[in-house]
């Protein structure tokens, strides 16, 4: 099913908000393997498998929400690029450089090809080629979202797919009118659910969204599917040096197992 979403606007009548959520593309099975792939991603994040670089978390504010300190709350895992955006992040140097774009980080896992881009490219929803860029939101126990915020256009083609994972969830938009407790709309996105911010839409580019906790039942997993904007990618290539690739390639023969080749 494609169900459009609308948002009452001013001054009258319904506007096209440029979101659409696919559900029951994948079936039980397929849902499953996606989340235990992602619970053994989260086991090797957890054990140092991962580079630190591809990782972000943030942690309860038992003890001033700093690593170590109170419990693991929302997990960021990038794969084929990342992006700077914290305060800390903004604030060295060459921030800016390529947008903040930056590939040291590894490839998209095998996992993440063969079960959710492959199958998506496969009935038609994501266009062959286009997604280099994937990141894995883990919200532990769903007391943590994300803040408004939007993605940035600089750095990333429209549109922009996520796969929810484990519970049903909602995408909240407006908070930038009215902070984090009231927003202006949102979308559902239920357990399995395929979400797209499609191209030059008021979703992706007149509008900041979030997922606050309120929008969450529990553990929740988004699968973010992108493309980045190709002078971007471009220049965070020109960045990346020789030696952070041989130990990229070293962290995936643990992660995904040794090639066909090998
Ligand atoms: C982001 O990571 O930029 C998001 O907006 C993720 C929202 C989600 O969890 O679906």
């Amino acid at each position: 099913p494609d169900y459009r979403s609308y948002a009452a606007p001013p001054p009258r009548g319904l506007l096209p908000v440029g979101v659409i959520t696919y559900t029951q593309l994948f079936s039980a099975a397929e849902l499953g393997a996606l989340e235990r792939e992602t619970d053994r991603t989260d086991v090797l994040a957890r054990a140092g498998l991962l580079p630190p670089d591809c990782q972000h978390s943030t942690y309860g504010k038992g003890g001033g929400g700093a690593e170590g300190e109170g419990s693991l709350k929302r997990t960021k895992l990038f794969f084929g690029a990342r992006y700077l955006w914290t305060r800390e992040q903004l604030a060295s140097p060459n921030a800016r450089v390529a947008g903040g774009v930056r590939v040291d980080v590894p490839p998209p896992l095998r996992w993440m090809r063969q079960l959710a881009e492959s199958p998506l490219v496969g009935c038609g929803v994501i266009p062959r080629g286009f997604v280099d860029s994937v990141a894995l939101n883990l919200y532990h126990d769903g007391s943590e979202g994300i803040q408004s915020h939007y993605d940035d256009a600089a750095r990333f083609r429209r549109p922009i797919y996520s796969v929810r994972l484990f519970s049903d969830s909602r995408l909240s938009f407006g908070g930038s009118l009215f902070g984090t407790t009231n927003n202006a709309f949102f979308v559902p996105m239920p357990r399995g659910c395929v979400t797209v911010l499609e191209e030059a839409s008021f979703a992706a580019n007149g509008i900041k969204h979030c997922v606050r906790p309120v929008d969450m039942a529990g553990k929740s997993a988004a699968l973010i599917l992108r493309g980045i904007e190709p002078e971007a990618m471009r220049r965070a290539k020109e960045l990346f040096v020789e030696e952070t690739c041989e130990r990229l390639q070293h962290v995936l023969r643990i992660v995904d197992g040794p090639t066909a080749s090998e």
